[in-house]
């Protein structure tokens, strides 16, 4: 054997591996196609590649395709003139070709974002083309093409058209100044803002590009629990700067408005928003915005809720304080996303009702440049939660939706739950608004009450940890939020799929196992913490772990026994007509199913009725023995997940199969943990013995009800 010289083998051993697989690459990872025969095919249909054009968005056009084929395929080169089976990606305007191929019609029909992506003959060669009306459309389309290669799709014949169901597609962080963040369990904020304007964090291009990859075209940057600082002229320049890095990915950037900012940056007396020095201050500072970014998207506002200021402070409306905003940005074509997420200071019979009532009695006073941004149910973010009622129940007024991708109530970042579920259980409930097929996706789409205007927002999951998200499969849940903001007809498997392929690998023999992994996922989380619809007994303000003990609170409603409502008798929050009658905010047909004992969904049976605990349910069992099968079926299935994955090493990195396999034994640790703390504190209310053949929690309920987080991540410094 010929000897290596040392200073090499020195080298070599102390070099790092090219791509340490510490997720930072989240689903984006180009790296070479080790399938000869499927990488064959690829050269053979790509030649080369150009892109047409330069702005700053077909700049990073040709980055994307230049990093893609050279990663996933080899030295693909870029060529000056066209020759057979070229890539070429451009627009009419900036590509002479795209031009001659009179494609108008089909563009105009995309959109502005949509994208076309076509397999075509030029002057008697073929083609590829990455086509759209405006350059981000082009940016998307190029994500899409390289997804396919990063997933072994044929591209020998594509015609693919592709445009967004719904028009604003927004992360919102709930990032602090001080760069902390509410609810967030994936490390601290990625804005520096000490160091903004001057230093730009490579991440915050890293953070654009992933979001464009998806379509996620704006990101609200600060906590709905709002400072005002961030609208002083200090953060404002490190704003803009953060907006200038976005801008070419198709990223716009929103803030939050704290109502009473007039008060605390401008040093008015009131903020009431029919006073007209108060709404010359918001014009004004708006004005001053949209100098420093001219495509600022506009504001988020949490208003009157869990102690933030609103209009109500002054005996306005909601729509006073929306509107008095709105007329600020809608000069300069900006937006306001007002939430729907309030509840009464003084505890009212049914917190689940409160939103409906506030805000359905005001449908067709909103400025036309207003979102309601509605959380998917009526609580607030629970594993399980039925529709919000006001979906489809405000046809004058663009309703938007609001997904929490932060696990804050299933399990932080240690607990792997794919949450495209929950989402798609709930675009794809109807609420016969307008009869059958009025989906609450056909709402917050425009589709069923024609808007213009349309949004769904996620809250972010994201943070500094290098892998973004915390757990490797939370990355999902950033993932499948811009496909489904995209295109809600997607099913979570096919996301997950193709989440998976990139994020992994293509072979099925990991593919298969770990989508079905994840399919059951959010069911199981639901079974092992509130499984037949109960909810909101989670530990006090840190909201980790089980505690449906908490009660004597200063608010009711912020206590477990106020939803479970336990009692010798049975258990379950009665909202039928012979309750709270929240099921009245439903549309008939829902409304008859919901508040129907008989024909309520078992997975909301304990949402809408109190239940005796020896009634008998669909399995045959009575309420007491479900709710213990339920319990004890979610942490058994975690254990058999724990199985399944640890029969799949070597098929990934180590890295990371490490990783999931430590997050699942916590996973599975906390499983038993909820399980055993419901299950023991419910039997003091039935009664009745847990059923034979499962196993006796080994502790009591009291070594539980001891248990103290005081440190747990996440939480909201000023409570
Ligand atoms: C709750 C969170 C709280 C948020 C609130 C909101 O616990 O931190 O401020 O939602 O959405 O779920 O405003």
């Amino acid at each position: 054997m010929k000897k290596l010289p040392l200073l090499f083998i020195l080298l070599v051993s102390f070099m790092p591996a090219v791509h340490s697989e510490d997720g930072y690459r989240l689903w984006l990872r180009y790296d070479r196609i080790n399938d000869k025969s499927v990488a064959a095919t690829y050269k053979k249909n790509i030649s080369g590649w150009m892109v047409q054009g330069n702005s700053p968005t077909l700049s990073l056009v040709k980055k994307e395709i230049h990093s893609g084929l050279t990663g996933l395929l080899g030295n693909i080169p870029e060529v000056k003139a066209v020759k057979a089976s070229v890539i070429l990606a451009g627009t009419p305007q900036s590509s002479e070709i795209i031009r001659n191929l009179n494609l108008d019609t089909r563009l105009q029909k995309l959109g502005r974002e949509g994208f076309l992506i076509l397999t075509t003959t030029y002057q008697g060669k073929k083609l590829t083309i990455i086509t759209a009306q405006e350059d981000v459309g082009v940016l998307y389309g190029t994500f899409h093409f390289l997804k396919l290669l990063q997933t072994h799709q044929p591209i020998n014949k594509l015609d693919i058209e592709s445009s967004p169901r719904i028009n604003l597609r927004v992360l919102n962080h709930w990032d602090n100044l001080d760069r902390t963040v509410e609810r967030g369990y994936a490390g601290f904020s990625l804005w520096d803002w000490h160091k903004l304007p001057d230093y730009i964090d490579p991440r915050y291009h890293d953070y654009a590009r992933a979001n464009a990859s998806i379509g996620i075209n704006g990101t609200v940057v600060t906590n709905v629990n709002a400072n005002a600082r961030i609208l002083s002229p200090y953060y404002l320049e490190k704003v803009a700067a953060l907006a200038d890095v976005f801008r070419p990915y198709g990223v716009k950037i929103y803030l939050t408005a704290r109502f009473s900012a007039p008060i605390e940056a401008g040093g008015l007396k009131t903020a009431d928003p029919l006073d007209p020095t108060v709404q010359q201050w918001w014009k004004d500072k708006v004005k001053e915005i949209y100098s420093l970014i001219p495509d600022f998207g506009g504001f988020l506002v949490k208003a009157n809720s869990e102690g933030q200021p609103g209009p109500q402070n002054y005996d306005r409306h909601h729509a006073d304080g929306a509107n008095m905003l709105a007329d600020a940005v809608a000069p300069f074509n900006g937006v306001v996303m007002w939430r729907a997420f309030v509840y009464d200071e003084n505890v009212p019979d049914d917190r689940a009702k409160q939103a409906y009532n506030e805000f359905k009695p005001l449908d067709g006073t909103f400025r036309k440049n207003i979102l309601i941004q509605v959380k998917n149910g009526a609580i607030d973010f629970q594993p399980r939660e039925p529709f919000h009622p006001m979906f489809g129940a405000m046809p004058q007024t663009p309703l938007m939706m609001e997904f929490q991708l932060t696990q804050e109530y299933t399990g932080f970042s240690t607990h792997l739950v794919y949450l495209a579920n929950q989402f798609k259980e709930c675009l794809d409930d109807d609420t016969y608004a307008k009869g059958k097929g009025s989906t609450v996706a056909n709402v917050i789409d425009g589709s069923l009450d024609n808007h213009q205007l349309s949004g769904i927002a996620g809250v972010a999951n994201i943070g500094t940890d290098r892998n973004w998200t915390g757990h490797p499969f939370a990355q999902a849940n950033w993932y499948a939020f811009g496909r489904l903001a995209w295109d809600h007809q997607l099913s979570a498997q096919s996301i997950a799929e193709e989440w998976l392929r990139m994020t992994f690998t293509n072979a099925p023999d990991f593919v298969n196992p770990v989508k079905e992994i994840m399919d059951n996922s959010w069911e199981t989380t639901v079974s092992y913490m509130t499984p037949l619809g109960l909810h909101h007994i989670m530990g006090w303000s840190h909201h980790f772990g089980p505690a449906p003990w908490i009660k004597d609170r200063h608010r009711a409603d912020w206590t477990s026994v106020y939803y479970h409502q336990a009692n010798k008798d049975g258990i379950g929050f009665n909202r039928s007509a012979t309750g709270s009658n929240a099921v009245a905010q439903y549309a008939g047909p829902v409304a008859e199913v919901f508040g129907s004992r008989e024909q309520c969904p078992e997975k909301f049976l304990l949402w809408f009725h109190h239940v005796g605990w020896s009634e008998k349910l669909k399995s045959g069992r009575t309420l007491w023995e479900e709710l213990c099968h339920q319990y004890y079926a979610g942490a058994d299935a975690m254990k058999a997940v724990q199985q399944k994955w640890n029969t799949l090493e070597g098929k990934i990195d180590r890295e990371r199969f490490e990783q999931v396999k430590m997050l699942l034994d916590i996973q599975y640790k906390e499983a038993i943990w909820w399980r055993n703390a419901c299950v023991l504190y419910f039997q003091t209310f039935s009664g009745m013995e847990i059923p034979a053949g499962m196993e006796k929690p080994d502790k009591a309920l009291q070594y539980y009800m001891n248990l103290e987080f005081p440190y747990a991540p996440g939480i909201r410094p000023q409570w």
